[in-house]
């Protein structure tokens, strides 16, 4: 198949999975064409069957803002008619599952029929989708898509309990590429992050409000007080100045450290012991299942999709969201116990198994087939 995919090329969930998608696909043989504004952050290097098309929302004294969703509608309009595209895969349902079906339908006018999937990631449903000015174009643009899929089945739920969907909506779970994401031996970089073999907690997100990340340092925090370890936090966002100030405040800035954005992310985590996600809304949890598949078990909030992903007392441990002391009671009784610590690694690499790209990417595979078979236009 000739699949073109539109994603938001940033460190966001949506963008990796779009993305780890993608390279899965082309490496099964499928042409995959990513259309974007931005060079997918995971697409980092030259394989066979990828191409990429960049969007380029030119600026004029006129416009305000970019003309974006435009731009893209005009490039998916070109790629999909002189690249002869199959079928149009888009991530999020706003603007890119609306954006889409205008150029679904400038294509049909020339005679050209693209259908189009749209995968909803969480974001677009929970957050920005019920604010009241996008929720008509977020309710049109899911059914006008020729299929929708869900990363999980709360999200499934919740986009069915906020708007007024008459499509059906496939859940096609997040997955993991155990090619990248395994535990590897690290020990210089365990030696360097933890000189006296404390404990290594981990938090990885783009520090949006929602992620909660000032949970993770007061759970550290009280951690701390029991059991040595250091606790490192992973990527970048809005509120990081905010969580300095945190950290100088309750003086635990030797304890704590900012990594920033990184890219291999996988060999941060295969020296942890513990991951802490105590979001207050996750569709899923991508970066919690990146954790479990290099062997570490993850302490976390039970919003959303997360249970779905985290078993309650196997893989980690579920508290409610905002229960900080409930987080650190799991997060002491998993690492204060070498057995139980070794119990944990184990079953959170069993469940992540579950969820190998290579039970996944077929599952995209016949729905697609599906799609272009049933399509009607
Ligand atoms: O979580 C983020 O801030 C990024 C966000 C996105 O839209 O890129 O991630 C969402 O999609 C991921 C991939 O499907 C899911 O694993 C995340 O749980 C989901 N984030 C939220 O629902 C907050």
């Amino acid at each position: 198949m000739k699949i073109g995919i539109v994603c938001y090329p940033t460190y966001g969930g949506s963008g990796v999975v779009a993305t780890e998608l993608g390279l899965g696909l082309a490496k099964k043989g499928h042409q995959i064409h990513f259309i974007t504004y931005g060079r997918p952050a995971r697409l980092q290097s030259f394989q066979e069957n990828i191409f990429y098309h960049e969007v380029n929302a030119e600026d004029y004294p006129l416009f305000e803002y970019p003309p974006y969703d435009t731009a893209l509608a005009s490039k998916l309009v070109d790629v999909v008619k002189y690249e002869g595209l199959d079928l149009l895969h888009v991530h999020y349902a706003i603007p890119h599952a609306a954006v889409a079906y205008m150029a679904k339908k400038i294509l049909l006018a020339d005679g050209k029929y693209i259908p189009v999937v749209t995968t909803l990631h969480g974001t677009d449903i929970t957050l920005v989708g019920n604010n009241k000015s996008f929720a008509p174009v977020v309710s049109f643009s899911i059914n006008k898509s020729d299929g929708v899929t869900a990363v999980s089945e709360s999200l499934r739920k919740q986009t069915f309990d906020n708007f007024a969907i008459k499509k059906e909506i496939r859940v096609i779970s997040n997955f993991i590429d155990f090619d990248r994401f395994k535990k590897v031996n690290k020990d210089h970089f365990k030696k360097a992050i933890a000189p006296n073999g404390e404990k290594i907690l981990v938090h990885v997100s783009n520090f949006r409000k929602v992620k909660r990340v000032e949970d993770v340092i007061y759970v550290f925090e009280k951690v701390l007080k029991k059991i040595p370890s250091k606790l490192l936090l992973i990527g970048d966002g809005p509120e990081r100045r905010k969580l300095e100030d945190l950290c100088r405040q309750i003086g635990l800035c030797d304890e704590i450290r900012f990594l920033g954005k990184q890219d291999a992310v996988e060999e941060l985590l295969s020296v942890a012991d513990l991951f802490i996600m105590p979001s207050a809304n996750e569709s899923f949890g991508l970066a919690a299942l990146e954790a479990m598949a290099c062997e570490v078990p993850v302490i976390s909030s039970n919003a959303g999709g997360i249970p779905e992903v985290n078993i309650h007392g196997k893989t980690g441990y579920l508290s409610d969201i905002g229960d900080i002391a409930s987080m650190a009671k799991y997060a002491i009784k998993i690492l204060e116990d070498e057995d139980v610590l070794a119990e944990f690694r184990k079953n959170a690499l069993e469940q992540a198994e579950k969820f190998d790209i290579k039970y996944v990417l077929p599952q995209y595979e016949k729905y697609y087939e599906y799609i272009l078979e049933t399509a009607v236009y």
